[in-house]
């Protein structure tokens, strides 16, 4: 069986090695971000006093490995491209590690924008397409960032809208069925998924189907914390390991039993997405984890219940990483205040301080364009390198390539250098013109809210910390 199209997937293994050194060499700087990004997480949650701490903590160093290891080609700025990798989160409860994720990476665009005021790393329509500070103390709150993965405006980064568990799977297969059957063949999807997640029926027919459809452009990464909302482990009442959930249907299977240090999870990660795959099958890596990790709290009881609002125990973990980076957050082991909009600008001002350790940076480098660039900026550019000897990034600004008009003749999208942010090289058989194309790539989708005129980007003001009127009254965590 070789699938529906007989698509030629690069076998990029020799660039692996090349996009492992580069990564190693900034897992110091990951380390910092995935501290930011816990303290960002648990300040929000906190405040919100609802979400799922336990699956989100765990899947930290995945997800960052995949998002500035190279092994997904995106650009942060713009979640509308149509032919960047895509991102499916199909444990879709499990959001607060993502809007944290991209919370700080955001943040760091605007720290490396401040720098110099080099508009390539500024966010094209201020923060309308953006998870940014601002938003995280809206989380689960009317208006604000949903409780689980909705595929719209401030988080288009999700294609697909999740949150019954499993459910993320069959829908990323059919996105990338499409894709090759567009002939976006370079296009992959990522699905992360938690052990529990795989249980459903579906998960079944999906990894039949994207096996005999050939779906070499699927890669699933399975957090495998063995807990899910149940107290006892998943593996009381599932045997097996994910070897033996996947191998036998042909997929291709990595894993590491390391799923939380750097160096095993990029070179998984890596392997996933860009590894050698003969038979053109779906891959799967798996990622041995510990749910709740660095949240206080492991296992089934980090699951779906936050500490309570400034408990000792949330104050524990912040101390650590006061400690760490020598910072001093307020209010400590004082009771939250009782005003609200008081205890607002409370957490707002205590997420300045988490995100005060990313302006630290300041180690200058010269990058091809010949600006002066701090070393910081490798951590937000999320481009993956060149392949080796192709051309260099192109130093275009978001002004460049979104304000100016398309040029008349157009190179072959073949052999078009990738942009500046690394997003994936346009397919050959898109059957798009150049304008066309053009416009996916630098401009918003069109909504109600965004009448955008040729490129120029609306920006809405924002207020910080933003005020809500009227507070959902959803606070479970399902
Ligand atoms: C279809 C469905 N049934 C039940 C739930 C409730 N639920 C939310 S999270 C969760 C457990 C998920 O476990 P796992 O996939 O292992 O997630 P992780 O440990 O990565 O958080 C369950 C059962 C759900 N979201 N969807």
């Amino acid at each position: 069986m070789t699938g529906l199209l007989s698509a030629e997937d690069p076998a990029d293994t020799s660039d692996l090695d090349r996009l492992f050194a580069a990564a190693e060499a900034d897992f110091e700087r990951w380390e910092l971000l995935k501290d930011v990004v816990d303290e960002v997480m648990d300040l929000a949650l906190n405040d919100r006093q609802s979400g799922h701490p336990g699956g989100s903590h765990s899947k930290v160093h995945m997800l960052l490995a995949l998002m500035l290891s190279g092994a997904m080609r995106w650009d942060i700025r713009r979640p509308w491209l149509r032919f960047a990798d895509r991102f499916v989160l199909s444990a879709g409860h499990t959001v607060p590690v993502i809007y944290s994720i991209l919370a700080v990476l955001n943040e760091a665009l605007r720290a490396r924008t401040e720098l110099d005021g080099d508009a390539t790393f500024a966010l094209p329509a201020g923060d309308r397409w953006s998870v940014t500070k601002e938003d995280l103390l809206t989380l689960r709150r009317r208006g604000g960032l949903p409780g689980h993965a909705e595929m719209a405006g401030k988080t288009l980064f999700f294609k697909a809208n999740t949150g019954p568990s499993g459910h993320g799977m069959p829908v990323a297969a059919g996105e990338a069925l499409a894709l090759r059957i567009a002939g976006a063949r370079d296009v992959r999807v990522f699905v992360v998924e938690g052990e529990g997640g795989l249980t459903p029926g579906a998960t079944h027919e999906t990894k039949n189907s994207a096996w005999g459809l050939g779906l070499s452009n699927l890669v699933f990464l399975v957090d495998w914390n063995d807990f899910g909302i149940d107290g006892r482990p998943a593996s009381s009442v599932i045997p097996g390991t994910p070897v033996d959930w996947f191998a036998p249907y042909g997929w291709r299977v990595s894993g590491t039993d390391d799923g939380m240090a750097w160096a095993s999870v990029t070179r998984t990660v890596l392997d996933a997405a860009r590894g050698d795959n003969p038979a053109r099958v779906p891959s799967v890596a798996w990622f041995k984890t510990r749910k709740g990790r660095g949240y206080g709290k492991v296992d089934a009881p980090s699951h779906g219940s936050v500490w309570p609002r400034h408990a000792p125990e949330f104050w524990a973990v912040r101390k650590d990483f006061m400690e760490r980076y020598g910072v001093s957050y307020e209010g400590v082991d004082a009771a939250a205040p009782t005003d609200v909009a008081e205890r607002q600008a409370q957490a707002a001002r205590n997420l300045d301080v988490a995100l005060s350790v990313l302006r630290r940076d300041p180690e200058p480098t010269r990058t091809p364009c010949g600006a002066s660039r701090a070393r910081a900026s490798r951590t937000v550019l999320v481009s993956p390198p060149g392949r080796a000897g192709s051309t260099p990034p192109r130093c275009a600004t978001t002004a460049d390539r979104c304000s100016s008009p398309p040029p008349r003749t157009s190179p072959s999208p073949r052999t078009s250098p990738a942009s500046a942010t690394g997003s994936a090289a346009r397919p050959a058989a898109a059957g798009t013109s150049e304008t066309r194309t053009r416009r996916a790539r630098c401009c918003p989708p069109r909504s109600r809210s965004s009448r955008t005129p040729g490129c120029s980007p609306e920006s809405r003001p924002s207020t910080w910390p933003r005020t809500r009127s009227r507070p959902s009254t959803a606070t479970g965590a399902r």
